[in-house]
């Protein structure tokens, strides 16, 4: 998938499921409504987006509801969107998606209203609600999270010079970093500049060894033209992977370009079986950074910007499993899982795969799992979520 652009809409590609799937992989151009598979990883998701009216309204309530603490209904709105973002056509009636999976009465009925009106009135209130926009400020700095978000706000704090000179408040390191570099981290990161960094991590690894190599992730692998930070997995030779990130980390700040460095130390165990919960970050050695990005000329006046940047280094026999992780999307992901658990028995994870029948783990990559997982990376490949 080293290219990752969008494909064509004729390219459709999907896991044949009996139950479900046989309609959606085939029929999506004739009665899209009808042929929409449940799961994200069946559903072939270009960039073109022809439902954005009604996704930009979902992902409100989905944003809305997380900050309330309410991950079933983020979930749920979540699903919706992504549903609406793999039709091959605008919905024209609400009536056409009643055919749909995945959506529930609340974001029907936002649906019904936008095709009535328009908009959608509930959407407008949110957009409107001091409590909602303070929250979508505070969590928009790197570090800030809905709980210190939330905190902020209970305490009157509205603005971000309210939140520097409260005296109360201390940031941590994350945070600090955060506010200092707002205005960088705010702009959109372009594939252009995300190739930069991957020359810049070249580079490191070169002088740290040779024999590591680095690879996209997240959305750039997906295709996408913009992200909020860049993704980068890299594959160290055997038993050298927990040496290589504070390596880069060094060889970064000894160039003066490491503006924040978080380290994660590898909690990685052999023995485990794949994590059920969705939400646990996977185990292996990773760090994020905030990293200078040189440029011919920068708003701020300076010949760099700031640059959010992710790194993971999983053990050599993992990095098929890490790699089909970190490429997102998240809905993506999750409903890999869901997949992998519901129609084949099977519990997926960052670190591995694991036949639940069988009581098998497929640690490196035997037969069995061989044929199992060339159906994943086929369908990452060419099923493209945004
Ligand atoms: N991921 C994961 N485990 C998590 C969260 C995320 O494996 N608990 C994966 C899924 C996507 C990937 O990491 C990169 O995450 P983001 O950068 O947040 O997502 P993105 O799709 O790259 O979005 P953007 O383009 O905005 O950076
Ligand atoms: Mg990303």
């Amino acid at each position: 998938m080293s290219a990752g652009r969008p494909l064509p809409v004729e390219d459709t590609h999907c896991i044949q499921n009996p139950a479900v799937d046989q309609r959606s992989c085939v029929h999506l151009s004739a009665t899209p409504e009808s042929a929409v598979s449940p799961y994200a990883c069946q559903r072939r998701t270009t960039l073109e987006n022809h439902n954005k009216i009604f996704t930009e309204a979902l992902e409100v309530l989905a944003l809305n509801s997380e900050f309330s603490g309410n991950q079933g209904s983020c979930l749920g709105f979540r699903r919706a969107a992504s549903v609406l973002k793999s039709l091959p056509a605008a919905l024209r009636s609400p009536e056409e998606a009643l055919r749909l999976p995945c959506l529930g009465d609340n974001s029907r009925a936002v649906l019904e209203e936008i095709c009535e009106c328009g908009s959608s009135s509930r959407v407008e209130e949110i957009q409107n609600d001091q409590r909602y926009r303070t929250m979508k400020l505070f969590c928009s700095v790197f570090g800030v999270g809905p709980k210190t978000a939330e905190s902020w706000f209970c305490r009157g704090l509205k603005t971000f010079e309210q939140v520097l000179t409260e005296p109360s408040i201390r940031l941590n390191r994350m945070q600090t970093a955060g506010f200092l570099f707002y205005e960088d981290i705010s702009v959109p990161v372009s594939r252009a500049e995300a190739a930069a960094l991957k020359m810049m991590m070249e580079e490191a690894l070169l002088f740290i060894n040779p024999s590591a190599t680095v690879t996209i992730t997240g959305g750039f692998r997906r295709g996408k033209e913009f992200g909020h930070d860049v993704d980068f997995i890299i594959k160290a030779p055997e038993g050298q992977e927990d040496r290589i990130l504070p390596a880069v980390i060094k060889r970064f700040k000894s160039q003066n370009v490491l503006l924040y460095s978080d380290f994660q130390k590898s909690t990685f165990d052999l023995r485990q079986l794949p994590n059920h919960r969705f939400e646990a970050m996977d185990r292996f050695s990773k760090c994020f950074l905030l990293v200078k990005l040189q440029m011919q000329e920068s708003r701020t006046g300076r010949n760099w910007r700031a640059v959010r940047v992710d790194l993971v280094a999983p053990p050599l026999e993992r990095f098929p499993y890490a790699l089909l992780g970190w490429t997102g999307s998240t809905l993506f992901e999750r409903d890999l899982r869901r997949f992998a658990r519901l129609e084949r028995g099977k519990l997926l994870d960052n670190h591995t795969l694991y036949d639940k029948t069988t009581v098998t783990l497929y640690h490196t990559l035997h037969y069995h799992s061989i044929l199992f997982y060339a159906i994943l990376l086929y369908i990452v490949q060419y099923n493209i979520v945004l």
